[in-house]
């Protein structure tokens, strides 16, 4: 199946990657790993790759827009669309609070930190970048052009433009009902281009993961090693007992069959690092294996893409812990109180595109009072974790996504236990 060939280029990706590196580390400057990096990774690998994210992105806006005018305009005169958006709201604020709050538990537990004598970046290693005001964020969510929103990607002021459309066209009478149609048949020529584009999925894969492996620098990650470690066992506890946890104790689904169905966009948000170019893949998976309905996946599954980031919140919250303590500064509970506060905030903020994770890292240690240049200590294995926590923002969109639609009896059970 599709899935498994996705797999397979992983595993081959990742360890054609380090084999090389490992080969160009035993015999430097030998002819083949010389060739490798030159002309495959950095060359033809590093532009498939390229090629393959770029297509997919390509596919976000028109998918944002066209879905979400068929899902308001398909809730009809009894739009469920108030309900259904504050309780995805509520759901997506929940799960990332939860998230910061156990990166910040365990982290002080394990203490990544303490007793790590790593030299200490310069002050003007890493510039903290100023957080917009949230006001700004708020009204920056309304678009005054549409357009610009579209061409921009600004994906908060797509999905407002396409939810005020899609009420218009439902409440245009027939034809508006002809509108619809017309919006339907488009997203259904939209889908269709996803699934074409998913046929090349482990070739993009396979470049993508071939040349990050090869310039991966694998040294960082001994010396991170307790970083890592918890920042990586926060993101599964997340994934396995509250999404697991959702999905079973308040959707009454099986975990098991939902993280099986989810696989093709765990691969995707793990190969491209980008919550935004996953987004098409993980609207497919949503609506046609996990049987969410259109009216519900289509606003759910953008804005979790877009302001759902429980993975990164995680990596803020250790991250925080982790260089306090390399600097040796005690920032008190009241200081862990700012950090979830302005994590969570943070991550609403940040559009789902590769290391955005650290730039509003860098927001949430100003306002702990940390030092922002301790950022660069952990920048060189940001790369793989930002992989990681990519995947898990995108399971967290998905698992409230099928809480939402099973809470507004908008799930095909029967496709969901479908094994596909
Ligand atoms: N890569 C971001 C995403 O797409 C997450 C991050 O940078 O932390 O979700």
């Amino acid at each position: 199946s599709l899935t498994s060939k996705i797999l397979l280029a992983m595993v081959a990706g990742i360890a054609l990657g380090l084999l090389m590196q490992l080969l160009g580390s035993l015999f430097p400057d030998n002819p083949i790993s010389t060739f490798y990096g030159v002309w495959l990774a950095e060359g033809l690998f590093n532009m498939g790759g390229q090629i393959f994210v770029n297509s997919l992105k390509l596919l976000v806006v028109p998918l944002v827009f066209v879905s979400l005018v068929c899902g308001t305009s398909s809730l009809g005169e009894n739009s469920r669309m108030g309900a259904i958006a504050f309780r995805t709201v509520g759901l997506y604020v929940m799960t990332t609070c939860i998230a910061i709050t156990l990166a910040l538990f365990f982290a002080n537990i394990v203490n990544p930190g303490d007793g790590l004598a790593l030299e200490l970046p310069g002050a003007d290693a890493f510039s903290a970048k100023e957080s917009p005001p949230l006001i700004d964020v708020v009204v920056g969510m309304f678009p005054s052009n549409p357009f610009a929103a579209m061409v921009e990607g600004n994906m908060l002021q797509v999905i407002v433009f396409a939810i005020l459309f899609g009420v218009a066209v439902s409440q245009a009478g027939d034809f508006g009902n002809r509108v619809s149609a017309t919006f339907n048949n488009f997203n259904e020529v939209i889908m269709k281009m996803v699934n074409i584009l998913m046929n090349f999925a482990p070739y993009g894969v396979f470049c993508l993961l071939a040349k990050l492996f090869f310039t991966l620098d694998v040294g960082a990650l001994g010396s991170l090693f307790w970083y890592i470690a918890t920042l990586v066992f926060v993101l599964l506890f997340q994934a396995t007992f509250v999404y697991g946890g959702l999905v079973k104790f308040v959707a009454g689904l099986s975990p098991l069959m939902f993280f099986k169905k989810m696989r093709p966009a765990l691969s995707m948000g793990f190969s491209t690092a980008s919550s935004n170019a996953t987004m098409p893949v993980t609207m497919e998976v949503a609506e046609e294996k996990i049987g969410i309905h259109n009216s519900v996946a289509s606003f759910t599954i953008p804005l979790g893409a877009t302001i759902n980031m429980d993975g990164t919140a995680i990596m803020q919250g250790v991250a925080t812990v982790f260089i306090a303590q390399i600097y040796g500064i005690d920032i008190g509970l009241l200081g862990y109180l700012t950090v979830i506060l302005t994590a969570t905030l943070a991550s609403i903020g940040t559009a789902g595109v590769p290391g955005v994770g650290l730039i509003t890292l860098s927001m949430v240690l100003q306002q702990a009072g940390l030092p922002v240049e301790g950022v660069a200590i952990i920048l060189g294995v940001d790369r793989l974790l930002d992989m990681i926590r990519t995947a898990i923002n995108v399971s967290g969109d998905a698992a409230v996504s099928t809480v939402v639609a099973v809470k507004e009896n908008k799930l095909d059970r029967e496709l969901f236990n479908r094994a596909s």
